[in-house]
């Protein structure tokens, strides 16, 4: 078990569809800090930076153009194996496979519209927390505010 930040966003349908306070109330039950918040519109340049990875696949033009059509809250999440743990939260990447329970499969219906983005590994977390926040706009709180839920 190590501590560990993770990039999440409710992107553009989220925040359109009044989900996001949804979505942050299920982060905070499960006992995940937040540790930085924005809301904010992304430019295609940074848009294009966030999913590089995807840059060449047949739906990344749509993809550039969802998330760059609306505000989204950006969100850097720390906590126990956070990273993991929020993709779990979040589900499979198509609704229709994501387990029910997932904000995926609970509030969506589209792979193109699938609400919420988490960091996939250790290294992605750390790449997209920095196109996001500055580490001025990170606020370091103590574990010990949530020592009744996480084990030392
Ligand atoms: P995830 O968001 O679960 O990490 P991903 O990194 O593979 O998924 O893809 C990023 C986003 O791109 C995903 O949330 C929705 C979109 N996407 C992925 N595959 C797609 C497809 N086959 N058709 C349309 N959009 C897709
Ligand atoms: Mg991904």
């Amino acid at each position: 078990m190590a501590i560990q930040r993770t990039l999440i966003l409710c992107k553009p349908d989220a925040v359109s569809r009044g989900l996001s306070g949804e979505i942050i109330r299920r982060i905070e039950a499960r006992g995940y800090l937040l540790i930085g918040m924005k809301l904010m519109q992304l430019d295609g340049e940074r848009a294009r930076k966030h999913y590089g990875e995807h840059e060449g696949k047949p739906f990344f033009g749509g993809l550039v153009d969802f998330i760059t059509s609306g505000p989204l809250v950006a969100m850097a999440v720390e906590g126990d194996d956070a990273i993991e743990g929020m993709r779990q939260m979040i589900g499979a990447t198509n609704p229709l496979q994501a387990a029910p329970g997932t904000i995926r499969a609970d509030f969506a219906q589209q792979i193109g519209r699938n609400l919420v983005h988490g960091s996939d590994s250790h290294e992605s977390a750390k790449r997209e927390l920095s196109i996001f926040f500055s580490p001025s706009e990170i606020v370091s709180r103590k574990h010990d505010s949530h020592k009744w839920l996480v084990e030392k």
